[in-house]
């Protein structure tokens, strides 16, 4: 089976019950739809379990790119004169970064071995920017946020990093009609208030769109879609 996970944000326990829920086997197949760390408590605990799973294929979201550009600067030697000699723009970029939530992944970094911040970082740095799956039940795009400047003919290899794992979808639009568009980052309570349909934090299918982020890092739920039955589970 394949399966697609929303924005984890360091939900550990979230992660591994959904896991156990669906009875992840070898034989199956993860994506993890971005924004695997901040917020939560357990960024690192998440990202170390993924990086042992060769059939987790994790996608990069806004919150992985910016723990990945600023634990570049810190992973050589984090002590509070490194962080002081960063420079007023690295600085802006990682109060930025603190500001949403990129404290205790910082904090849990600087509490690795120095091969386990290797591992990590390389790991970061391999996160795709957007999967394509095929099922019985149809065709995927698995990406973090949307497409920005959209437009049907453009290849998908022409957006820039920016241009996905910032974007927001207008999920009123159908952007492809053979595809299903599966997205994180905007949590699916918000699509729902702008909708003016019932608030709850459960995935929203409608007009091509998959939305999967039931808001795990703001108190809502963390789900996860089969992309062959289009079963949901939650945790
Ligand atoms: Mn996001």
């Amino acid at each position: 089976m394949i399966y697609c996970m929303g924005d984890i944000h360091g939900n550990y326990k979230g992660y591994k019950s959904l896991l156990q829920q669906i009875c992840f086997s070898d034989k199956d197949i993860l994506y993890t739809i971005g924004d695997v760390v901040d917020r939560g408590e357990e960024s690192m605990k998440v990202l170390l379990d993924m990086m042992m799973r060769p059939n987790v294929y994790p996608i990069m979201g806004n919150h992985d790119w910016m723990a990945f550009q600023c634990l570049k600067w810190f992973s050589q030697d984090i002590t509070e004169e490194s962080i002081a000699q960063l420079s007023e723009e690295k600085m802006d970029a990682v109060k930025e970064w603190f500001v949403n939530g990129g404290e205790s992944t910082l904090r849990e970094f600087r509490g690795l071995s120095a091969e386990q911040r290797e591992l990590v970082m390389e790991y970061l740095g391999e996160f795709s920017l957007y999967e394509e799956a095929e099922t019985e039940s149809g065709s995927f795009l698995m990406l973090h946020g949307g497409l920005d400047n959209f437009s049907p003919e453009r290849p998908l290899e022409d957006y820039t990093a920016g241009e996905i794992i910032w974007a927001r979808c207008d999920y009123e639009k159908t952007y492809f009609p053979d595809k299903f568009l599966v997205t994180g980052h905007t949590p699916t309570r918000n699509i729902r208030s702008h909708l003016h349909l019932p608030m709850n934090d459960r995935i929203f299918s409608r007009n091509n769109h998959i939305a999967i982020d039931c808001g795990s890092g703001m108190g809502g739920l963390l789900g996860v879609i089969c992309l062959d039955t289009f079963e949901e589970y939650y945790a």
